[in-house]
This record gives C-alpha cells, sequence and structure tokens, in this order.
C-alpha cells in the first residue's frame, strides 16, 4: 500500500511516518516501477507493534527495535479457493438437510475438511447450498422449517469456522448487519476470507443499529467497517446515520441491498462479487 493509505489505517501522519522510517528503520517498504514506496501488511504489523509499546510507555527507539526483531506471520497469499470444487458434495448436503439429517450433512462437510480450505468450502457449497434452498423455499419445494434448518446448519458452521478471527496483528475490520437485516451469512463468510488474508475480525451480527456500529468503532479503531445485507431498501432507511459514519471510517457496504450508487451516495465503497471474492481483493 502507498504511504497515504498506511498512514490512514494507522492514524499516524506521512510526515511521522517517513520520519519514522529514516530515523529507526521500522519500515521496509518495496518500490513500484515508477520507484513509489509500497508498504507491505508486515510493515503495517510492525508499525501497530511500535505504536503500542509507544503508548506503553517505551520511547520511541526503543518500541521500534522491539517491533523490528519482533516475527510475523501474516496470510499475504492469495485464498486458496483456485480450481474450485466440482464434487457433489452441495447436492448432497441439500438432500441431507431437506430430510433434516444433521448428521449426514456433517459427514459431507467433514470430508471436505479433510482436502479443502475453508473458503473453497464455503465458496463452491455453503453459497451455493443456500442459493439452492432459497430458490426451492420461493418455489414451493422446500418449506420453511427445510429452509430454516439448512440456514441453521451452515450459519452454525460458518460461526465455527470464525473462531478466532480477531487474532493476530493485522489491520481491525468491523462487521454487521444494520438494524432490520437479518441475512449475515454472507458478511461471515467475508469475515472469514478477511482474516485468512491478515485482517482482524470484529463482528457485531444482525440487526444492528447503525449507532451501536459507531459506538463499538470508538472503542476498537477499525482500519474498516463493512455493513451488509441481503434486503433491498435495508441501506436507504440507515442512509443518514451511514453517511456520517462513513465521514469519520472507512465504510464499506456489501451484499444484494448495496450497489455502487448507492454507495457512493453514502460515501461508502461498494463490496461487488461474492463474499470471497471481496475479501480477496482487498488484498490489492
Ligand atoms: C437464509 C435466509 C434467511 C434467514 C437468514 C438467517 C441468517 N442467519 O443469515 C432468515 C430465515 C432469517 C431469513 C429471513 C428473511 N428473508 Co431470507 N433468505 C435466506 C436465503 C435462503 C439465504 C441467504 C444467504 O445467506 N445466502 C448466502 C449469501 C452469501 O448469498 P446471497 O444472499 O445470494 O448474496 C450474494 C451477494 O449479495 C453477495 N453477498 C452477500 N452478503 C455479502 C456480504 C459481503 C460483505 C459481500 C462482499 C458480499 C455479500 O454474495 C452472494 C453472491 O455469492 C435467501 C435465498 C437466496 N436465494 O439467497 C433468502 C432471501 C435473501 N430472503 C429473503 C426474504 C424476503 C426474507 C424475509 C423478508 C422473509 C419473510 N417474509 O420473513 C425475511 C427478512 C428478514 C430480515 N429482515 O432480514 C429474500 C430477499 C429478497 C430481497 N432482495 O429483498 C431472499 C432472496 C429469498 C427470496 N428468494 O425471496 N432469510
Amino acid at each position: 500500500m502507498p504511504i497515504g493509505e498506511l498512514s490512514r489505517r494507522i492514524g499516524v501522519s506521512t510526515d511521522v511516518l517517513r520520519k519514522w522510517e529514516r530515523r529507526y528503520g521500522v519500515l521496509k517498504p518495496g518500490r513500484t516501477l515508477g520507484n513509489q514506496r509500497l508498504y507491505s501488511q508486515v510493515d503495517e504489523a510492525r508499525l501497530r507493534l511500535m505504536i503500542k509499546h509507544v503508548h506503553g510507555g517505551m520511547s520511541p527507539a526503543q518500541a521500534a527495535e522491539v517491533a523490528a526483531a519482533a516475527r510475523f506471520r501474516i496470510n499475504a497469499k492469495p485464498l486458496a479457493v483456485a480450481g474450485g470444487l466440482t464434487t457433489s458434495a452441495g447436492s448432497e448436503m441439500v438432500a441431507a438437510l431437506a430430510r433434516y439429517d444433521e448428521t449426514a450433512a456433517e459427514q459431507v462437510l467433514e470430508k471436505l475438511l479433510d482436502t479443502h480450505p475453508a473458503t473453497t468450502i464455503i465458496r463452491d457449497v455453503f453459497l451455493p447450498v443456500l442459493g439452492e434452498v432459497g430458490d426451492r423455499w420461493a418455489q414451493g419445494t422446500l418449506v420453511v422449517a427445510q429452509e430454516h434448518f439448512a440456514s441453521t446448519f451452515i450459519h452454525s458452521r460458518l460461526l465455527g469456522m470464525a473462531r478466532g478471527w480477531d487474532r493476530g496483528l493485522g489491520p481491525k475490520a468491523l462487521l454487521a448487519c444494520p438494524s432490520g437485516e437479518q441475512h449475515a451469512m454472507g458478511l461471515i463468510a467475508f469475515g472469514i476470507a478477511l482474516h485468512q488474508i491478515g485482517w482482524r475480525i470484529t463482528y457485531l451480527g444482525p440487526d444492528t443499529p447503525v449507532g451501536a456500529v459507531a459506538e463499538a468503532a470508538a472503542r476498537i479503531t477499525p482500519a474498516l467497517i463493512v455493513l451488509a445485507g441481503a434486503v433491498a431498501g435495508g441501506f436507504e432507511g440507515v442512509g443518514d446515520e451511514i453517511r456520517r459514519l462513513s465521514a469519520r471510517w472507512r465504510v464499506a457496504l456489501g451484499g444484494a441491498a448495496s450497489s455502487p450508487k448507492l454507495a457512493e451516495a453514502l460515501r461508502a465503497e461498494h463490496l461487488a462479487h461474492d463474499p470471497i471474492t471481496a475479501a480477496q481483493s482487498l488484498l490489492t
């Protein structure tokens, strides 16, 4: 990332960053072909550690030394989703869930987990299964009870895969669905993928007033806030509040309730594509 972006994420001016780089060697930027400095997630992690130690009472020089010596493991590789799943796992899972057979659905999942990364399973099995369940419910070939059973199964497994997503040293993302919005699974999938590329996730869940999101943001100072929803018109009712939020924070909108035009009107970014691809796009 360029220095301006790093400065915005960390909340330290570009002048100070340049000074720290010169004086303490805490940053090791790469260069573009045009010789512009480009900072990595590891640079960001070092800075965050340095700032933490400065706040803890160390001198900047000492804090920089500790941060420079620290070892970080940030997974900045593209997510392991290439290739995709071409098995019949999705249909087997839908069939098991339609007959309320949780054990059989779990067995399908367990087998997949032996051989595929979570993000592949989410993108190529969970999301299509949810789509199919929804379509079949709309067509009347699945009843509400089956739809709820299937959604709850996937919801709980997604939350299981999400455990520990607040750990690490990467930038923080604050995720929530606005008031009245219950469709949270796309957002959880997005958080799981984002964590895999190094971010730390704070998840407030469905039906969260935008004021509560602002309150949490003031406490955790996220580098990004993502609001997501599936119900058409879901963001419009809270448009003014979202605009206020975007005046202070980097805000992005995702899910079917968002569009590039709406996001622009709310001074937010629009996250296009499915949650996994959208998370991946934040690498660049
Ligand atoms: C599960 C589900 C529910 C569950 C949600 C539980 C939960 N914990 O999430 C429950 C039962 C609560 C529910 C309730 C309702 N639902 Co519902 N639900 C679904 C269902 C079956 C799956 C939704 C889902 O999670 N899909 C997985 C996501 C990832 O896929 P997706 O929604 O297609 O999203 C795509 C993109 O938008 C994007 N994306 C989605 N989220 C995000 C987030 C980020 C950050 C990013 C980058 C991208 C992204 O990724 C996907 C593409 O890969 C869909 C059917 C369907 N076809 O999708 C209906 C659906 C979304 N529901 C619908 C409706 C109408 C309702 C109800 C109004 C029904 C009712 N009469 O009560 C209520 C409203 C509740 C509310 N106020 O929010 C409609 C929405 C129509 C619309 N656009 O307005 C759908 C499409 C069903 C339909 N065919 O009519 N629902």
